[in-house]
């Protein structure tokens, strides 16, 4: 039996329905959302939009996703300004002189109030995420104690306190992950790296006891800023790991929370919509 490989794509892709991105932001610079109140974005404008977001070209940059999330979960219109990483080519000289560093996620605050209108440029995806948080209506917040506490009685402060204990999971993460999958040239099994990795994964998992009714990090029946910070590597973990390590992090038995949240989390539609596949990942970040 042979595969049938079509012999020419449509060269109509534009129009052809069969070629629509699922991705609705990719169509068009300014997204806006129709529900939304602060969606008053003149029809075809972008002059009102109060946020741009720089990021990289192909949508590969874990740091970009889990901003760009953040601004879909809270429906925070915003226009996306797409910029080269170094390995694609040159960033443009403006942005440079914006951004000395050159690295991607930028926030651009075009209209702020407190600088006399004069936009206002913040970087590190963790600062630009808690600016929005900051700065955004009640009912929009992704760390309130209703996200946080349907199903529990926590204060304010301890679901502040607890959202940075699971960022701090984040980052030990994203460590042991790169450390077993290029340190000591590849050979890691069964050392230290391994090991590592592995209680990474637990603590994980031990952060996602604190609310086992729920599926979410913070309890409550919506993804949190914590899920948006988390979705775009643990992507990337199952990704690398599964292609090069033949390891499974979504695993029913050993880590049955960390499955529920990953199987609930690809569900979250704005989530879905921004998720990569395994090969490229796994072509993307090589041991
Ligand atoms: N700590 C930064 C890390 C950002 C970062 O490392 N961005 C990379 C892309 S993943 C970058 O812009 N590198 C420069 C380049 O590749 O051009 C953050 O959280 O925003």
């Amino acid at each position: 039996s042979s595969i049938s490989v079509p012999q020419q794509l449509p060269n109509n892709t534009a129009t052809s329905s069969a070629y629509i991105p699922t991705r609705p932001w990719e169509l068009e610079s300014t997204r806006t959302f129709p529900a939304s109140p602060s969606s008053n974005t003149a029809a075809n404008g972008n002059a009102n939009v109060e946020y741009t977001l720089f990021r990289d070209t192909f949508y590969w940059c874990p740091y970009c996703q889990r901003v760009q999330l953040q601004l879909e979960l809270k429906q925070i219109p915003y226009r996306i300004q797409k910029i080269n990483m170094n390995c694609y080519g040159p960033k443009p000289p403006e942005f440079l002189a914006k951004v000395p560093s050159g690295l991607l996620p930028v926030l651009q605050v075009n209209n702020n109030k407190n600088s006399n209108k004069k936009p206002i440029t913040i970087t590190e995806s963790i600062d630009i995420m808690l600016f929005l948080e900051e700065n955004s209506p009640a009912e929009t917040c992704l760390l309130s104690a209703q996200t946080g506490t349907a199903l529990s009685s926590a204060s304010q402060n301890e679901i502040n306190a607890f959202a940075q204990k699971c960022l701090q999971a984040e980052r030990a993460l994203a460590g042991a992950w790169l450390n077993f999958l290029r340190g000591n040239g590849g050979r890691n099994f069964g050392g230290r790296a391994e090991q590592s990795f592995f209680q990474s994964i637990d603590s994980i998992e031990k952060c996602l006891s604190q609310y086992p009714s729920s599926a979410w990090f913070l309890g409550g029946e919506r993804p949190s800023l914590v899920e948006c910070v988390f979705a775009p590597f643990l992507e990337r973990v199952e990704a690398s790991m599964l292609y090069f390590r033949s390891v499974a992090i979504r695993d029913e038995c050993k880590w049955p929370l960390l499955y529920k949240w990953m199987q609930s989390m690809d569900d979250v539609a704005a989530y879905k919509n921004s998720k990569s596949d395994i090969r490229t990942h796994a072509r993307a970040l090589p041991p």
